[in-house]
Parts: C-alpha cells; sequence; structure tokens
C-alpha cells in the first residue's frame, strides 16, 4: 500500500496476497492524495508521456541520421544511383589515395598520431591542435570553434585520454563538412543543366570531361557540352579535345564569340536533341568581377528561360592547392553567381587537404566532387566520413 502510495508503483501483479482492498486507502485519509498533490495514476501518465517524448527523441535523432546518411556524398551516389559495395570502395579508394600527400607531409598525418596514444590530454595537446589544424589550412575562426567544442564534449563525457578523444575530433571534423542544400536529382530532372565555373587553371575543363564520362558511362546519359569559356581559343579546343576522346559532343562557337550565344546554342541543341544534361564550361576571369557577374548572370537568364528552374546545378571548381586563397576567390563567386555545390580539385598534389573545411565553413555549400588526378577517372564523389577517415588513416 504504502509503495503504492509512494512509488507511484500501481501494478496488481506486484501487491502481495493479504494485502487490503483498494478501498481501504479511505481509512488512512492523511495518505491519500488530495486535488493538489499528483495522484499516482497521474504520476503514471506522466511517466508514459515522458517516455513518449524520449521514443519521439529517438525516432527523430534516427530520421536525422538517416537523412545525413542519404545526404553523404557516397550513399547519395553518383547521380542518386543506388550503389554497390564495389563501387563505394572505389570512391573510398580514389579519396584515400589522394589524401596521401595530406596525411603523410602534411597536418593531419601528426594530428591523427596525436589523438591515438593513451597519454592524458594536456592544454599542450589543445595548443599543437590548434597550430596543426591553422597551419593545414582548416582556418583560424573554423579551427578555434571545432577545438573548443572537442574540448566542452571532452569534459562532459570525463575524458582524460588523447586516444579516447580521437573518435570526438573526427565526428567534428565530419560535421564541418556537412551542410545542407536542397538539390536537384539527375536522375529524374531533365534535363539537367550544369553550370561549371572558377578561375582559369582550377580544373574546370577537366573536370567537365570526368563527369560527362561518368554520366555517359555509369548512368548512360545522353550528355551534352557548351563551350562558353570563349576567353582564350585553347579553351574551346581543350574542351573539344576531351569531347572527342569520350564521344560526346561539344556546341562551340570558337574564341571571342558571345558566351551567352554559346550558352543559348547549347540550350537549343540540348532540346533538339532531348539530351539529359548540359554541362556548360564558362570562363574565369576574377579580374574583372563586374563583368564576370555580368557574364554569368546573362547566362544564367538565357538557360532559365529555356528550361524552368535551370540551371539546377552552379559547380564552383576550386583548386586545393591555393588554400586559403582558394576561400577569397570562392567568395567573389558567390557574389557572382549562386553556387550550390563545389569541387576541390587536385587533392592529390595538396599537402593540405584542410582546406576542405574552411571552404565549407565559410562558403556554406557541400563539397559535391574531389579531383584526384589528371586522369578521365580522377574524380570522386566527396563523401565527409570517407573523407576524414582517409585523412586520419582509419
Ligand atoms: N593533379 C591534378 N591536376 C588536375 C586536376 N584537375 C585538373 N588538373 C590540371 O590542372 C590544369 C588546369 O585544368 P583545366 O581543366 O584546364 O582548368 P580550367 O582552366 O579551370 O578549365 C590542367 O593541367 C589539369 O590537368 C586534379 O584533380 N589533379
Ligand atoms: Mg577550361
Amino acid at each position: 500500500m504504502f509503495r503504492r502510495l509512494f512509488g507511484g508503483d500501481d501494478r496488481k501483479t506486484e501487491q502481495p496476497e493479504e494485502q487490503p482492498p483498494i478501498e481501504d486507502t479511505a481509512t488512512n485519509a492523511e495518505h491519500a492524495p488530495t486535488a493538489e498533490q499528483p495522484r499516482p495514476q497521474a504520476r503514471l501518465f506522466a511517466s508514459v508521456d515522458a517516455l513518449d517524448v524520449e521514443a519521439q527523441r529517438i525516432a527523430e535523432a534516427e530520421a536525422a541520421a538517416a537523412r545525413r546518411r542519404e545526404q553523404s556524398g557516397l550513399r547519395r551516389l553518383f547521380g542518386g544511383q543506388e550503389r554497390t559495395e564495389q563501387e563505394i570502395q572505389r570512391e573510398v579508394a580514389k579519396t584515400t589515395a589522394a589524401v596521401q600527400k595530406t596525411r603523410s607531409t602534411g597536418m593531419f598525418g601528426r594530428i591523427s598520431d596525436m589523438f591515438k596514444v593513451d597519454q592524458l590530454i594536456t592544454p599542450e595537446l589543445w595548443e599543437e591542435l590548434e597550430e596543426l589544424m591553422i597551419a593545414g589550412d582548416v582556418g583560424v575562426d573554423t579551427t578555434l570553434t571545432v577545438i573548443e567544442r572537442i574540448q566542452t564534449e571532452v569534459e562532459r563525457n570525463n575524458i582524460y585520454k588523447a586516444s579516447d578523444a580521437r573518435a570526438l575530433l573526427k565526428r567534428e571534423l565530419v560535421q564541418l563538412l556537412q551542410v545542407d542544400q536542397p538539390q536537384f536529382s539527375e536522375q529524374t530532372t531533365k534535363p539537367y543543366v550544369m553550370l561549371v565555373i572558377g578561375v582559369n587553371g582550377a580544373g574546370k575543363t577537366t573536370l567537365i570531361a570526368k563527369l560527362a564520362n561518368r554520366y555517359k558511362q555509369e548512368m548512360g546519359k545522353d550528355v551534352l557540352l557548351g563551350a562558353a569559356d570563349t576567353f582564350r581559343a585553347a579553351a574551346v579546343e581543350q574542351l573539344q579535345t576531351w569531347a572527342e576522346r569520350i564521344q560526346v559532343p561539344v556546341i562551340a562557337q570558337g574564341q571571342g564569340a558571345d558566351p551567352g550565344a554559346v550558352a543559348f546554342d547549347a540550350l537549343q541543341a540540348t532540346n533538339a536533341r532531348n539530351a539529359d544534361v548540359l554541362i556548360i564550361d564558362t570562363a574565369g576571369r576574377l579580374q574583372a568581377k563586374y563583368n564576370l557577374m555580368k557574364e554569368l548572370e546573362k547566362i544564367k537568364n538565357i538557360v532559365s528561360k529555356r528550361v524552368p528552374e535551370a540551371p539546377h546545378e552552379v559547380l564552383l571548381v576550386i583548386d586545393a592547392t591555393t588554400g586559403q586563397n582558394g576561400i577569397s576567390q570562392a567568395k567573389a563567386f558567390m557574389e557572382a553567381a549562386n553556387v550550390t555545390h563545389l569541387a576541390l580539385t587536385k587533392l592529390d598534389s595538396s599537402a593540405k587537404g584542410g582546406v576542405a573545411f574552411a571552404m565549407v565553413q565559410e562558403i556554406k555549400r557541400p563539397i559535391k566532387y574531389i579531383g584526384t588526378g589528371e586522369k578521365l577517372d580522377d574524380v570522386a564523389v566527396f563523401d565527409p566520413e570517407a573523407f576524414v577517415d582517409a585523412l586520419f588513416e582509419d
């Protein structure tokens, strides 16, 4: 009886056989719950409510994790297609090979080692981490934010050893790379129009060839290229050379042509051929920011007049070897165009892969692809977890 009142435990099965009937409670009036006091039943309901809240919290956390997995590059898959384990492994292998330099000669190899040992976490450890991350091009603001977050987590979880903080550090780094960006699916959007922008030499034309090849080979898409980088003669020729190799048509007008006119032609051709994907190459003359803005604006207007909602993807290509410089470039492009995704090229020749973190944080756009070399096959769909694992050699 007492247990019932005190603990709110109303389960009849636990009542002893000799227990007086329920009505007897009334005789012990001073112990009986009054209207003001929460009745045992009310408490029971309260705890059921709490369970509901907890169940809802768990369901929400699971849904969020599923969403994260879906959005994460490898699982989202190239063009939103289901992938085999083998294909995922191929992307991971490319990512791992590309960040080899970042890991061995760069800062992340040392960071990884620091968080492998059984040593106590000291203020010096945080200082060294800070120095290494900044030297690794993560950027001052991002570095300080992330270290503060890890420190809080370490304290909250009573973690004393560096090796025990390793998973926390990695999780925070993965989170830095995850930003939401609504996107169209290449699977269901036809035609899917992509505008590829970035400074000269960033790797736009090479990436376009790699992606066109993938769309064609892996998704069986009918791809068309538009040579709207008309500033240099070599630019058009370079795109044409690639296109010949991968056997996709290019719409071009030659050097000095109006990029808007090329885009117009390319759109007409896309519609006439009923092509699936159109990728437009552009010139990236940042020196004349005003002109660049005008030019991109014009191309975008031409595109959106012919295909509603296009361009579906505005891919900003950044050379990873330019480090922090690349970030100021990226900001200028953000002002000029409505960038939807980033591509980080030449990751294979940069020791400072940390720029990926700074880039996503500063630009607030996800990295969709990484360039892992100069060959046609040297491209990987970016996956934050695979990237961080590769940096830590896990
Ligand atoms: N190592 C390496 N080189 C690349 C990569 N992407 C492009 N390049 C090279 O960078 C140079 C400039 O590339 P390009 O596509 O012409 O740049 P664009 O001016 O932006 O079109 C070329 O020599 C490419 O071979 C990459 O992922 N890794
Ligand atoms: Mg080019």
